[in-house]
């Protein structure tokens, strides 16, 4: 049995809307769970499992395991024929790799060195920076239409996450604003996008 601990206008709504792009809403039970939010509201919530407190935490038959990008590979892989993500022995499983794993281990940090105008050449020369994270996506996307190759994955769902955050930081010229805009429209974006803005 899988259970996806979520609080809505987190990143665990990325998670949900997984859950119904792949169309496995009835495989995969979501708790609503309350978190500390950024403005100092909410607070850890007891029914949560996540060990900080976070989310999204995902459980599959007792067994948790946390972290956006690991739960969303993890699911696209218990759910290999939805065709989100790239199976074993796939040749753009690489660069689907790479890009869930960029996300937590160079976008996340550097998005938010950039919001909070942390200004450090150690972190800058560890991380790179948050213009050379976005000319990544931006070389990327010039080349092909979604992250890998021709098809939309769960690697643009999550990366996009960023876009859809944080409107501002979205370039105006390049590919970035009609990727984002695609991947903005699809329907389980949309209905997401929807369930959350009522509240
Ligand atoms: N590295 C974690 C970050 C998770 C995270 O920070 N989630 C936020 C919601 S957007 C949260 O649960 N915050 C509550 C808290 O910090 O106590 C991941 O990728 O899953």
């Amino acid at each position: 049995m899988l259970t996806l601990f979520h609080a809505p206008r987190s990143r665990s709504s990325a998670i949900v809307q997984l859950i119904d792009e792949m169309g496995v809403h009835g495989a995969v039970t979501i708790r609503e769970v309350g978190i500390s939010r950024q403005d100092g509201s909410g607070g850890a919530d007891p029914q949560n499992p996540h060990p900080d407190g976070k989310v999204p935490f995902l459980t599959h038959d007792g067994v948790g395991m946390s972290e956006l990008n690991a739960i969303a590979l993890y699911l696209t892989e218990v759910f290999p024929q939805t065709g989100l993500g790239y199976a074993p022995g796939d040749p753009l499983r690489g660069p689907y790799l790479s890009w869930l794993a960029w996300y937590g281990n160079v976008l996340e940090p550097v998005l938010h060195f950039h919001f909070f105008q942390i200004d450090s050449p150690q972190l800058a020369r560890t991380f790179r920076d948050f213009p050379t994270a976005m000319a990544r996506i931006e070389a990327q996307l010039a080349q092909t239409p979604w992250l890998i190759g021709d098809r939309y994955s769960a690697a643009d769902l999550l990366v996009v996450q960023i876009f859809l955050r944080f409107p501002a930081l979205m370039p105006e010229t390049g590919p970035v604003p009609d990727w984002v805009a695609r991947c903005a429209g699809r329907p389980a974006a949309k209905r997401i996008a929807k369930e959350e803005a009522a509240g």
